[in-house]
């Protein structure tokens, strides 16, 4: 439109011209029709420059976001990675329309530390955040061989969010579903308003109790929230938006849908698919469900060529969900920390393409920044890498190493930090303590530790990751636990929830 417009405005001022402007008076020797075509050809050059000026000035529209956070999803409980027992028709098809990232990972294994890494763009040591606030793993229990940390509960005073900086380049901002990085609400710097979000919407919001996916109306969790979605990006689309859809979904306990879970009933799981269960498979259906009703959202308002679309989890999956990998969520082995990845903006990413480089919740904040074209927070650091090159070209990133750090206990984990170089991943145990090393594309299984047999590489990627510690400021585990007892079992069911002990969502 503004191209037209200029262009309509130029004809009229050219018709004027040559309406008013006698050629003769100012070069009365001048042969006239060589002069008015002369000048016609000049004008016709200006109007076509000025257009193309226009065109490379005039900013096209920032492309809405929509961020869709699951929260426990497996690395391969989506068909686009390969499962055939659970349905993910809609997912896949975000998989589809874009790229697909196939060592994508979660920035910590479990829920608060990755939503702080992947809405700032930091690694854990930056913000502090390192694990689900949960009493029962306060620092010093007798079941700990090393002092951990609790870390923070919320994100440093003055750290921007990539919410933040969307909100400030005059997008509308939202949070549907979960936050987890602080108890706040209404603007305080623990809430999602009080770090670039206009809009907050939780479980509560709608009528849900604590951890429920029913409501005791019949009204299913997923169903709800995103009715939610849709509402607000119908009152936004106007101008750009970001949506975050960070869903309950996939967390345990599970109340899953009974219709569904008739169906994965009869259908028996093979291969990698042993040991899903249908309610599992259930509940991610559904949560398929709602993604999908948010992308046809978009195609009917004509959105979809201007939406930037991001798709992955919070952490690892359950034990039972991560087939072939080590470990679940909690751990900093794969089981723990991959995750399923795919983005999609038809028209600038092309279609079908798998990038087999590692990814992690932190690169998708620069990412979402470059897409929108705004600059990343003034004087705050940032680790992630935006991946818009890679995705609209192909061009390798070529990052020499990705960091994780994890000096907490919860569960079955314990404080860990972690190097991934090429093919490599270190894994220092504070506890241990020890290293461990790693080739996880000839193992994926982390079967077989190397650290005896290459001790050379071993140094050479213990000097990185304790030099990053140090950059980081990260907090070592590296002091005994005095009041350690070897013989001391942790706490149940006292706190406030946790990794193995009920309802607390991480
Ligand atoms: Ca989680």
């Amino acid at each position: 439109m503004p191209l037209l417009k200029l262009h309509t405005r130029y004809s009229i001022l050219r018709a004027a011209l040559l309406r008013s402007s006698s050629p003769c008076q100012q070069f009365p020797r001048c042969n006239l029709a060589t002069f008015a075509q002369a000048l016609r050809a000049g004008l016709h050059f200006c109007t076509f420059a000025l257009c193309l000026l226009a065109a490379s000035a005039a900013p096209a529209r920032q492309p809405n976001i929509v961020l869709i956070l699951l929260d426990d999803m497996g690395y391969r409980d989506t068909g686009f990675v390969g499962n055939k027992y659970i349905s993910t028709p809609n997912i896949d098809k975000i998989a589809k329309s874009g790229a697909v990232f196939s060592q994508c990972y979660a920035s910590a294994p479990n829920c608060a530390p990755t939503r702080a890494c992947l809405l700032t763009g930091q690694y854990t040591p930056r913000h502090g955040v390192y694990t689900v606030v949960d009493d029962r793993y306060a620092p010093g229990q007798p079941h700990m061989k090393v002092m951990s940390t609790k870390g923070n509960d919320e994100l440093p005073a003055g750290t921007k969010t990539v919410a933040d900086v969307l909100k400030s380049g005059g997008y509308s901002t939202a949070l549907i579903g979960m936050w987890n990085i602080g108890r706040g609400r209404n603007g305080s710097p623990g809430s999602p308003t009080g770090r670039g979000f206009d809009v907050y919407k939780r479980p509560d919001d709608v009528n849900f109790e604590k951890d429920a996916y029913m409501d005791g109306k019949g009204r299913y969790l997923s169903d709800a929230l995103c009715d939610e979605a849709l509402s607000w990006i119908d009152k936004n689309k106007a101008k750009p938006f970001f949506l975050y859809y960070a869903e309950h979904s996939v967390h345990e306990p599970f109340d899953p849908k009974p219709a569904l879970v008739a169906k994965y009933k009869a259908k028996t799981p093979t291969g990698l698919d042993k040991g899903i269960t249908p309610e599992y498979a259930a509940t991610v259906e559904a949560v398929d469900t709602s993604i999908g009703r948010i992308m046809a959202k978009l195609e009917a308002d004509g959105l979809t060529k201007d939406t930037l679309v991001i798709f992955t989890s919070d952490n690892g999956g359950l034990p039972y969900v991560v087939n072939p990998l080590r470990g679940s969520k909690g751990l900093l082995y794969e089981g723990g920390i991959r995750v399923p990845g795919a983005v999609s903006w038809p028209g600038v990413i092309p279609a079908g393409k798998t990038f087999d480089e590692p990814v992690a919740s932190m690169d998708f904040m620069p990412t979402i920044l470059e897409a929108a074209g705004l600059p990343l927070p003034k004087g705050q650091p940032t680790d992630g890498v935006s991946l818009m090159k890679q995705l609209k070209t192909g061009a390798a990133l070529n990052r020499n190493a990705i960091y994780w750090h994890f000096p907490c206990y919860i569960g079955k984990g314990e404080p860990m930090s972690l190097l991934r170089a090429g093919d490599y991943k270190l894994i220092q145990k504070f506890a241990g303590p020890t290293f461990e090393l790693y080739n996880v594309k000839k193992d994926p299984s982390e079967e077989h530790d190397l650290a005896k047999a290459e001790p050379a590489k071993v140094e050479e990627l213990k000097k990185l990751l304790l030099a990053w510690q140090k950059d980081t400021g990260a907090f070592l585990a590296d002091k005994k636990n005095e009041a350690y007892d070897p013989n001391a079992k942790e706490q149940r069911g006292g706190g406030k929830g946790g990794q193995g002990g009920g309802k607390k969502k991480k």
